[in-house]
């Protein structure tokens, strides 16, 4: 500062035709951000265009990461880019790096414009990994299609970006620097705040802290066993569940952000958990958790690795929702999953006469719901779970509200759910992921089973398999028109629906990095058959799928690279 006022330049750049966001924000390989001239910056540039110049000037944006490698690098771009762009004052996280749920939780204690996470959610992280960048809006909330429309329509005709090239950050130190820039009257402030405070202060507000320290650490308290995965997750569970909640320090591993992540995947499912499920199969632990990357999803597991599937989860957290002082405030609105998750919270729904929404994949689909006070808890088969205390699914939040219910009924997490299995009925539920296909032959499977699926004659065709005949009630591509604001999203997923109930899915998702995955979800309801094996119960109705589809054949796949 000492050196006159900051510059403000303005630099030629051409546009890249594959900056659409996906699900969950723009997500490529590291790699690409690196070896393609300001692919990032033009990314940026296109989020701020995308917020009227009234708006923006003078405003408050907040910019988190997992920490995860090349983090460092885009955080000063995004600090330098804000700065030339308008925004009056940045809150980011001390060392770059803030969880996704709390980066919702600042937006919306600060009254910002929106939030950067720079995070790959779930995928893999290292230089070889992914990066990828979130944009929440003014609710917290992830950025709605139409702003992500218009995000991408301004990276196709992009032609330059504004930046402060000379204007360097502080990460490491806590409190406010300033920043005289040329051109402008009021100094550029940059606030480093600690990560996980006004997160904490948030979830002291919803749940009974006194009676989860007595469940965690007092005179009868469990042993649960908690994964951060390397990512963002540490500090939260560490601060939380370590010192504030009394768990010893020994029940949380991995809890140093990594550049790497470790090397492994941090998804919040068993299958990438398996440190977790493991330690948990030895029995010694009454509760595990883990996280992903950026800690929005979580993975439930019981005594001796009892697995809850996410479709569960929210299932019986809606069942047991008093359980968290919060709603007994609030009371309930709604509830709300995303089309391929399980229909168990459909059953929760109709028996205590809530509202139940079916939204399209993606967390943004919710939030509409809840400003205009209609939705209280929603969940995805993704892992994902959260409230309407902010506008992002919450890992820790879905831990600490199963902790909850654990406290209140004093049971294991596996009786609580066979006893919810017992009285509600049972959704099987699996996710067939195959990865990395070929894009071309995986959208041509799409288009022709769309085909198949919408032509007449399908509706009313029986399937057999074994024993068991599937008859087809009606088949079609989800469509979602917003009760909000009557907007409408196509082309949400193939589903198949059979008499009794059981569904097939299919979908590409929105959040690979390489070729495409395409998803295939299944779902079949049992009254009686409670406690059986799931991939035993579901196999007939995974030969329909793949016999309908001709998937490995379209694909060259001869099965799925993950099974969840
Ligand atoms: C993101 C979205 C979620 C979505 C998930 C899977 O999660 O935020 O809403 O369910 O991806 O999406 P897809 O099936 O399209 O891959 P995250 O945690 O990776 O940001």
């Amino acid at each position: 500062m000492d050196d006159g006022p900051l510059q403000v330049l303005t630099v030629p750049t051409a546009p890249y035709p594959d900056q659409r966001p996906g699900t969950g924000g723009l997500r490529r390989k590291v790699h690409v951000f690196q070896s393609r001239r300001y692919y990032l910056h033009n990314f940026i540039q296109s989020v701020f265009s995308s917020i009227d110049l009234r708006d923006r000037q003078g405003s408050t944006v907040v910019v988190g990461g997992d920490g995860r490698f090349f983090n460092r690098d885009a955080i000063e771009v995004v600090v330098q880019m804000a700065a030339a762009n308008g925004v009056g004052r940045l809150i980011i996280g001390h060392h770059g790096v803030m969880s996704t749920p709390a980066v919702s939780c600042v937006v919306r204690k600060h009254k910002a414009i929106g939030g950067i996470s720079l995070t790959a959610g779930s995928n893999p992280g290292g230089p070889e990994g992914d990066f990828g960048i979130k944009f929440n809006t003014a609710s917290g909330g992830p950025a709605q299609e139409v702003v992500t429309n218009k995000i991408f329509q301004i990276s196709r005709a992009i032609e330059e970006f504004a930046i402060c090239p000379g204007l360097r950050v502080d990460l490491a130190t806590l409190g406010k620097q300033r920043f005289d820039l040329e051109n402008k009257f009021k100094p550029f402030t940059v606030e480093i705040v600690d990560s996980v405070e006004s997160y904490a202060n948030l979830l002291r507000n919803i749940f009974d802290f006194a009676a989860l320290k007595e469940l965690l650490s007092g005179e009868n308290h469990i042993n649960i066993r908690v994964d951060a995965m390397n990512g963002v997750m540490g500090p939260y569970v560490r601060r939380i569940l370590c010192e504030e909640l009394g768990s010893p320090a020994n029940s949380a591993v991995n809890c140093v952000p990594l550049e790497d992540l470790g090397g492994q995947r941090p998804d919040a499912d068993p299958t990438c958990a398996t440190d977790l499920l493991d330690t948990m199969r030895g029995g010694e632990y009454d509760f595990g958790a883990a996280f992903d990357g950026d800690g929005d999803r979580n993975v439930i597991l019981g005594k001796h690795g009892f697995s809850i599937t996410p479709s569960d989860s929210v299932a019986v957290v809606a069942a047991n929702i008093f359980c968290i002082p919060y709603f007994q405030h609030t009371g309930v609105r709604g509830f709300a999953r995303s089309m391929p998750t399980s229909a168990a919270l459909d059953k929760v729904a109709k028996a205590t006469k809530i509202e139940l929404y079916e939204t399209p994949t993606g967390w943004r689909f919710f939030w509409n719901l809840m400003d205009a006070g209609r939705l209280s808890l929603c969940g995805e088969e993704s892992f994902g779970t959260g409230g309407d205390h902010i506008r992002e699914k919450d890992g820790l939040w879905a831990v600490l509200a199963w902790l909850s219910i654990l406290a209140a009924r004093r049971q294991s997490a596996e009786d609580i759910v066979k006893e919810h299995w017992l009285k509600y009925g049972r959704n099987y539920y699996t996710r067939y992921d195959y990865e990395d296909v070929e894009l071309d032959a995986a959208c041509e499977m799409m288009e022709d089973l769309e085909t198949t699926l919408v032509d007449k004659a399908f509706a009313g065709q029986r399937f057999a398999v074994g024993e068991k005949i599937y008859q087809v009630e009606k088949a079609d591509n989800f469509e979602y028109t917003d009760p909000v604001d009557s907007s409408i999203s196509r082309n949400q997923g193939l589903r198949i629906v059979f008499s009794d109930g059981s569904r097939i899915v299919y979908r590409l998702s929105g959040t690979g990095t390489g070729g495409a995955t395409v998803r295939v979800y299944i779902d079949s309801y049992e009254k009686e058959e409670l406690f059986q094996e799931t991939q035993v119960m579901l196999a007939p109705l995974a030969t329909i799928a793949l016999k309908i589809s001709r998937l490995h054949e379209r694909t060259g796949r001869s099965g799925p690279s993950v099974i969840t």
